[in-house]
């Protein structure tokens, strides 16, 4: 009898956030996770999460709002069907619900959880083969304050945590973000990757001013400079500068990528589980990107340990990350619902060991940060 899915439980998580995480369109001091919990007539569990970014600041699925897709419409359907053939179950999902890719993220990680578990072999297996164990891994400055910013930079490198940096910009006037920016690149070093994530906040001749400014200051990437649905001006502007572009909120699945690379994007695109739909399908967009030309990013909704443990498995398969990855999430984060945190070393992550995503919750964490209705 192959086993089938008894029950699915999707579970609201708050974490504070170590420091406030300020960005173009909200300031954050909270993450709030959906976790969930898979099990089948095994008794095995399979464990996925959706998270975003300030409730509904950041994109349209909000956690309360993946939480009510999956108990009101996703569970009722995956409920005593065989767990085994994750592709027929997405193919039925896929046919009943549209969009919701948050939603359908933290199911397909799931459900891949559950697989590996039962065949007792890493996520990273499932999706092909890992082809790296050790990930390389920037961090976001984004304190909203330069001294701050610098003094968290120069800690982590001393460290060996980090050495690549990602800043928050767009809140404010370009001349004081372009003045944030230049002063925390003079103090890190040429040695220092220094990149820049506007989060759509600029329109097209901001955003053509500002990326000759960041390109005299020595930055190396600007990511998501002009609003997510006008890829005419991203096009343009990738067009227009040498110093390189990062598709972000512009770019949710394949399907998009492959319009951006058609309408002749050149640069680099920020992969997502979250945004795809899952592990499996953000690597779709791996496909699409090479055969475009088009450069790779692990990218993250600041997902803590099970999402990024999802994402690290799916990034681990590609040979090349041209700009690394940003899976940083769980150390955004007070504190951690997982038994066994992920290795952050050497400027980078470990790959986790399986089986399936190789984390485990740790009850009385996920008891003490559980929202309470
Ligand atoms: C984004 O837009 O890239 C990733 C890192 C971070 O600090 O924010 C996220 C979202
Ligand atoms: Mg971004």
């Amino acid at each position: 009898m192959p086993a089938t899915i008894e029950s699915i439980e999707a579970i609201l998580v708050d974490v504070p956030t170590i420091r406030p995480h300020q960005l173009s369109m909200t300031t954050m001091g909270v993450q709030s996770m959906v976790i969930v919990r898979m099990k089948d007539s095994d008794g095995l569990e399979g464990l996925g999460e959706a998270t975003t970014i300030g409730g509904l600041a950041y994109g349209p699925e909000s956690p309360e709002g993946v939480k009510l897709t999956i108990d009101t419409y996703l569970k009722p359907q995956l409920i005593g069907q065989p767990a085994e053939n994750i592709n027929t179950l997405k193919v039925m999902v896929d046919r009943s619900t549209r969009g919701n890719n948050l939603a359908r993220s933290a199911i397909e990680t799931a459900l891949l959880d559950l697989q590996g578990k039962r065949l007792n072999r890493p996520v990273s297996d499932l999706l092909g083969g890992a082809v790296h164990t050790h990930l390389p891994v920037l961090w976001t400055l984004a304190s909203g304050d330069t001294d701050r910013d610098i003094a968290e930079a120069l800690d982590l490198v001393e460290t060996r945590r980090h050495n690549a940096f990602k800043l928050k910009i767009g809140a404010r006037p370009l001349r004081d973000d372009v003045r944030h920016v230049a002063a925390i690149k003079a103090a890190l070093g040429e040695q220092v990757s220094v990149r820049v994530d506007v989060n759509q906040a600029w329109d097209e001749s901001t955003a053509a001013r500002g990326m000759a400014e960041l390109q005299a200051a020595g930055i190396d990437l600007v990511e998501q400079p002009t609003p997510m649905k006008d890829h005419a001006a991203l096009v343009r502007l990738s067009r227009k500068f040498h110093l390189p572009i990062l598709a972000d909120e512009a770019v949710a699945d394949a399907k998009d990528l492959y319009h951006l690379a058609a309408a002749g994007f050149a640069g680099a695109v920020a992969m997502k589980i979250a945004k795809a739909g899952g592990p499996a399908r953000a690597l779709e967009q791996a496909t699409v990107a090479r055969a475009a030309g088009i450069g790779l990013y692990g990218g993250t909704l600041l997902e803590g340990t099970i999402g990024t443990a999802a994402a690290l498995h799916a990034w681990a398969t590609l040979d090349t990350l041209h700009w690394g990855t940003e899976m940083f999430g769980p150390r955004l984060m007070k504190d951690d619902i997982v038994a066994n945190p992920l290795t952050f070393r050497d400027n980078g992550v470990d790959l986790p060991r399986g089986p399936g995503l190789g984390v485990v919750i740790d009850e009385d964490k996920l008891a003490e940060y559980r929202r309470r209705t």
